[in-house]
């Protein structure tokens, strides 16, 4: 009862020091604004907007198609939105269009640019409804506990603050196991007993929601639908429900992958969501199940991606990202399977904080004030009296009635730091008893000071919301459910964590565009040097042509290379094949390596007439080039 009685004054004091209700993601584009915003980026003259299919739930998947000339070129394509919670990620893809327009359009004249801002416009639409739960994927029902009823027990907002968040039971009955208790650091957080520390768990972890269907379970089988980023080919994870129920079986997978499948343009591709395949580098040794097909990406183009992993932590200077299993994702299909070098990106990642600014022990320090010995010793560590008297007044004024004595006793000083914080209360400690201290406790103290030193991730996340005045949490509130009993409804807010403040997104598309514009600058240079013509005899010629790559970058991942995966470009001479003496007729090259790599062909053949014959190359991405042998 007193746990509660803290916990709920916790709540209390929260809502005194002004933390306001949940609102949507807020400066984010629903789906309608997303399309007026596409319209208004189309009005330029380089840019268009298509489709390339439809949703589940009917909704367009949009194409924006920049480019500026009708010349075949090679194209880079950008897929945003394909994870539904990553909101981020569709407001950075329309704006990297805006950027590439107004500020790059002379790397429109070398490619296209094809971007897909909201891959799964369903999903995105359920994170912007009514009641925000977190929701991963598209508009498909899916029967997670497969016992053939869809959505039997899906999760119910409680509170009816509009959020979806945890539960903690905090008298759970003798077949409920207890898993967590609260992190004495910071009363918000759920940890993980550490039984070294003597530590013990108390209450068990739920979703948000009822027992529905009165099976036993909470929330077994809601919206869960189909994670469009795991509908894909290559290592597509068949026994996740959310998976599909085979490869392509989703609209919007399908229509990525036909467009993509369509066109021999596409020479690299860039996906924002919640892979991350550029700060933390892919594995290239590993193989997949066939051992044949690398599980992330083959060790040829290891140097590619840290190549590529260089510019983009040099243009977001982002220095941690995300890490998913890509498993039957798009950028691993388009690398795996399409052999295109294929980046992935997060769109956002919280500040790291600096060095020395890690930890609440530097601001114990400063908050020990001068005038420590006119402070009252509290039964709260080295808490002073009078702050406990200050935090008693702030709830006393929220609630209309006096806390529950008992509070003090089960209180410690960290608790005391968090709702003086959220009170906007200056913490006041009486100073401790100065005996001179023994090596030993100094070491001891140098041992507290790391730990406290190490936030947890989540303790990181609640500081930076605090920081920066972010609304990503909601704190424990209690309840009593109708079969858990006690409980306490709270935790972080679905992709709190995911989506910035809109502030943010302007200066982050920035940075995604010069990471996207640097891809774009350093694809392949191919060049074609020749054709040198030798007359050996009367109607007797010697052909020669070189065609150099003077980029850096390979024209093709090795990867493909082996596999064949990306079409080669055909060489081919006007001679019929019984008047070749030497050489192919029809050549292929697979592709050529940067930094002046070469691919040499030559023949020897007789003509009548050398001004008749030509050399065409057929580059998939290039087009077509005819060169003429004779003078005239
Ligand atoms: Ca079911
Ligand atoms: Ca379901
Ligand atoms: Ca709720
Ligand atoms: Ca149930």
């Amino acid at each position: 009862m007193s746990k509660c009685t803290i916990l709920r004054s916790t709540a209390a004091i929260a809502l005194l020091a002004g933390s306001s209700a949940f609102a949507q993601p807020e400066g984010y584009m629903s789906n309608d604004d997303l399309a007026s915003r596409l319209k208004q980026i189309a009005s330029n003259e380089h840019a268009s907007l298509d489709s390339i299919g439809e949703s589940l739930g009917g909704a367009p998947l949009h194409l924006l198609t920049l480019s500026s000339g009708d010349s075949a070129r090679p194209a880079i394509m950008i897929v945003a939105g394909i994870d539904a919670q990553y909101l981020v990620s569709t407001e950075i893809a329309a704006r990297i269009a805006e950027e590439l327009l107004e500020k790059h359009s002379d790397l429109l004249d070398e490619m296209t640019v094809y971007i897909v801002p909201r891959a799964n416009p369903d999903g995105a639409a359920r994170n912007m409804g009514k009641i925000l739960s977190g929701h991963t994927g598209n508009a498909r029902l899916v029967d997670e506990d497969r016992d053939r009823m869809v959505d039997e027990d899906h999760a119910d907002d409680l509170n009816g603050d509009g959020i979806i968040t945890m539960m903690r039971r905090l008298e759970p009955t003798l077949d409920d196991r207890p898993s967590h208790l609260v992190d004495p650091d910071d009363p918000r957080l759920n940890i993980k007993p550490n039984t070294d520390d003597g530590q013990q768990a108390v209450f068990t972890i739920y979703p948000e929601g009822l027992d529905n269907d009165g099976d036993g379970l909470i929330n077994e089988d809601g919206f869960g639908a189909v994670d469009v980023n795991m509908n894909f080919m290559h290592r597509w994870p068949e026994h996740d429900p959310h998976a599909g129920r085979y490869a392509l079986s989703e609209p919007e997978a399908y229509a990525l992958a036909r467009f993509v499948l369509e066109r021999d343009d596409i020479v690299a591709a860039v996906t924002i969501g919640k892979h991350d395949n550029m700060i933390n580098q892919p594995d290239s040794k590993k193989k997949d199940i066939t051992n044949r097909s690398p599980l992330e990406i083959d060790a040829g183009d290891a140097d590619l991606y840290k190549q590529a992993g260089e510019w983009f932590k040099e243009a977001s200077s982002f220095a941690s990202a995300e890490k998913h299993d890509s498993a039957g994702s798009f950028h691993a299909w388009m690398y795996a399977q399409r052999g295109i070098p294929s980046y992935a990106i997060n769109a956002w990642a919280r500040p790291e904080e600096s060095k020395g600014d890690q930890g609440g022990e530097s601001v114990e320090k400063q908050d020990t004030t001068n005038d420590e010995t006119a402070l009252t010793p509290s039964p709260v560590g080295d808490i002073s009296m009078e702050t406990l008297d200050e935090l008693r007044e702030a709830y006393t004024q929220m609630t209309g009635e006096e806390p529950d004595e008992s509070m003090l006793n089960q209180i410690t000083p960290a608790m005391v730091e968090q709702f003086a914080a959220q009170a906007g209360i200056e913490v006041r400690r009486v100073k401790q008893e100065e005996d001179a201290p023994s090596d030993v406790s100094k070491a001891d103290a140098k041992k507290e000071a790391k730990i406290s030193k190490k936030l947890s991730e989540d303790a990181k996340w609640l500081k930076y919301f605090e920081q920066e005045g972010i609304n990503g949490f909601i704190d424990w509130q209690p309840i009593d459910h109708p079969t858990l009993g006690k409980v306490e409804i709270g935790g972080f807010i679905p992709g709190a964590k995911i989506n910035p403040p809109a502030s943010l997104l302007d200066e982050l598309a920035t940075m995604h565009t010069n990471f996207v514009t640097k891809v774009m600058d350093m694809q392949p240079e191919v060049e074609v040097l020749g054709p040198e013509v030798k007359q050996i005899a009367e109607g007797l010629f010697e052909v020669r042509i070189v065609i150099q790559n003077n980029g850096e970058l390979s024209t093709t991942t090795s990867f493909s290379r082996t596999t064949r995966s990306v079409k080669p470009v055909i060489v081919r001479l006007s001679v019929p094949v019984d008047r070749i003496i030497q050489g192919q007729r029809v050549d292929r090259i697979w592709g050529v390596g940067g930094n002046g790599g070469r691919s040499s062909h030559a023949w020897v053949f007789r003509t009548t007439d050398i001004n008749n014959e030509t050399i065409t190359i057929d580059d998939p991405r290039f087009g077509k080039q005819i060169i003429k042998l004779g003078t005239n």
